[in-house]
């Protein structure tokens, strides 16, 4: 079939206010590039002429600055799912210009499929190559592409020129059957595939194809600071002990990691230990480290969502993929994340917190309990069905005029049923086999910053019984005494 070639502003002209859009992607990679930015310069045009205009946008997890960032400075986002991390956006979230549904990134697509969020109008996939009867290999990025094809009236395709052909076999494309007639999912290692190595879609729903030529924009990461170090070199003696006592098996398990400078500094300390064997990932996003790792023979393999590389790495990688492309899988979100995978293979997850209380409930997404951050993005479905579960976070924040050890949780993301292992800078609280007193010493004494322990032990003792001791009129006392003061040592018991 020919198709029709246009500019991304004729492709915006034809998305309608009040129309639902899914793109392709997870992360900055595989997210459209020209659309998103065409459709907010079209947003601001109508805003002039005072008419209204803002879309439904669903993706995979995050998208990037040229996708949420342009169009929610445009407002021109009504509704948002599964998640998101753009500064411009918060703030609309915040403010309530954008309603945000914040989901476990493994559950979208299933409930799209659902019609829990209504139909699908467009998907805007980006592509390396598409076929004339619609076979698309896809870019660096999948999440949920297979189901908003599926559903979309309409598609468009980004065929990016700066993604190589040679992606072709880097991708397990798939989109499940629904209860009550799902199968088994066959996967027993990471490596096993079960989808197809390119997209299928109806060549009939294309109704145009854009032209681009950019690299996902995904800057390169700081070196880790001295507390990401300390909190990296922790969550790897963690590992390292649990492996020595046998706690895991002596092949080693497949490992999530979630983004950010911990758990690069997690991944470089693990290839700079010997004594860990060679392992796998099972996870939702790589970053550079992976690379690193799988040239020392350290991963032998990932399976993942995206390939979150900084533009410069992903430029290297560009010009010889050859190295990499039996070591890499990228598959959709509800097969990245997918709970019944996690557990069989056993995953050893990595997630990150904004604070944890001194009983083990992890707040991921909520400032002080009020103001979204990212969202839970794939956490929840790693953290509740991995073999061990592991949450860190530095001890304090903002030069200590927060403790990321709290009295209570001000919002909780995952409950204490869910975190096994809680590590800072200053230490590591193993959470397994102990009462809810038990967890609170364990916390207080090896997380918590010696300027709160004190604090944290004064509010433990306010306690009137019961197996979780927990005071409910001083329970907020940190967070209050930060909203009023500027400083939790400023909390009184
Ligand atoms: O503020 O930006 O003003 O400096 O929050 O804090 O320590 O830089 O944390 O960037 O690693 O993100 C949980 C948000 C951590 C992230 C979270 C302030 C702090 C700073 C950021 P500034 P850090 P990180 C994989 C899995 C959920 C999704 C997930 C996340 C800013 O990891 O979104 O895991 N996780 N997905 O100063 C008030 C506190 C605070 C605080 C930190 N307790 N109170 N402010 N800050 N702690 C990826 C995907 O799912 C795709």
């Amino acid at each position: 079939m020919a198709f029709n070639y246009i500019t991304a502003e004729e492709a915006a002209a034809m998305i309608p206010n009040g129309a639902t859009v899914g793109m392709s992607g997870f992360t900055a990679p595989g997210t459209p590039k020209a659309i998103p930015t065409a459709i907010a310069h079209k947003a601001e045009a109508e805003h002039a002429e005072g008419r209204p205009y803002k879309i439904n946008l669903f993706t995979g997890a995050s998208s990037s600055d040229r996708a949420d960032g342009m169009l929610s400075r445009a407002n021109a986002i009504n509704m948002r799912a599964p998640y998101q991390n753009v500064p411009d956006l918060r703030k609309r979230i915040n403010s309530h210009d954008c309603h945000y549904f914040d989901r476990h990134l493994s559950e979208m697509a299933q409930e799209v499929r659902y019609g829990f969020y209504g139909p699908i109008d467009f998907a805007i996939i980006e592509a390396a190559h598409i076929t004339p009867d619609g076979e698309i290999i896809l870019g660096t990025g999948v999440g949920n592409v297979p189901t908003y094809a599926h559903l979309a009236k309409h598609i468009f395709i980004e065929l990016n020129e700066a993604l190589p052909k040679e992606l072709e076999g880097m991708h397990d494309v798939i989109m499940l059957q629904d209860p009550p007639h799902r199968p088994a999912i066959n996967i027993n290692s990471p490596k096993d595939r079960i989808g197809s190595p390119v997209l299928k879609v109806d060549p009939n729903k294309i109704v145009g194809i854009v032209k681009t030529n950019y690299l996902d924009g995904v800057h390169e990461f700081t070196a880790p600071d001295e507390v990401s170090k300390k909190i990296g070199s922790n969550v790897v003696r963690f590992l390292l002990n649990e492996y020595k006592k046998g706690g895991i098996p002596k092949e080693f398990l497949p490992l999530q990691s979630g983004v950010g400078n911990v758990a690069n500094a997690v991944l470089y300390d693990l290839a700079e230990s010997p004594e860990i064997p060679p392992f796998m990932m099972y996870t939702e996003v790589i970053q550079d480290a992976v690379l690193e790792l799988m040239r020392k023979g350290k991963c032998t393999f990932a399976s993942t969502c995206s390939m979150t590389f900084a533009d410069s790495t992903e430029e290297k990688l560009f010009a010889d993929l050859s190295e990499f492309r039996d070591k890499i899988l990228m598959r959709p979100a509800e097969l990245s994340n997918n709970p019944e995978v996690i557990r069989r293979l056993g995953v050893i997850a990595m997630n990150t917190a904004l604070e944890a209380d001194i009983f083990g409930n992890v707040n991921s997404t909520h400032v002080l309990g009020t103001k979204m951050m990212n969202g839970i993005g794939g956490s929840g479905d790693f953290a509740r069905n991995a073999y061990i579960s592991i949450f860190s976070c530095p001890s304090i924040t903002k030069g200590g005029a927060i403790s990321n050890i709290v009295p209570m949780a001000a919002h909780v993301d995952h409950s204490e049923h869910s975190v096994d292992i809680l590590v800072t800078d200053q230490g590591i609280a193993d959470l397994r086999a102990k009462d809810p007193v038990q967890r609170a010493h364990e916390i207080i004494e090896n997380c918590a910053h010696p300027m709160y322990k004190e604090l944290l032990y004064d509010y433990l003792k306010q306690g009137k019984g019961g197996q979780t001791p927990v005071s409910l009129d001083k329970s907020f006392a940190f967070h209050n005494a930060f909203n009023e003061t500027g400083d939790m040592r400023n909390a009184k018991f």
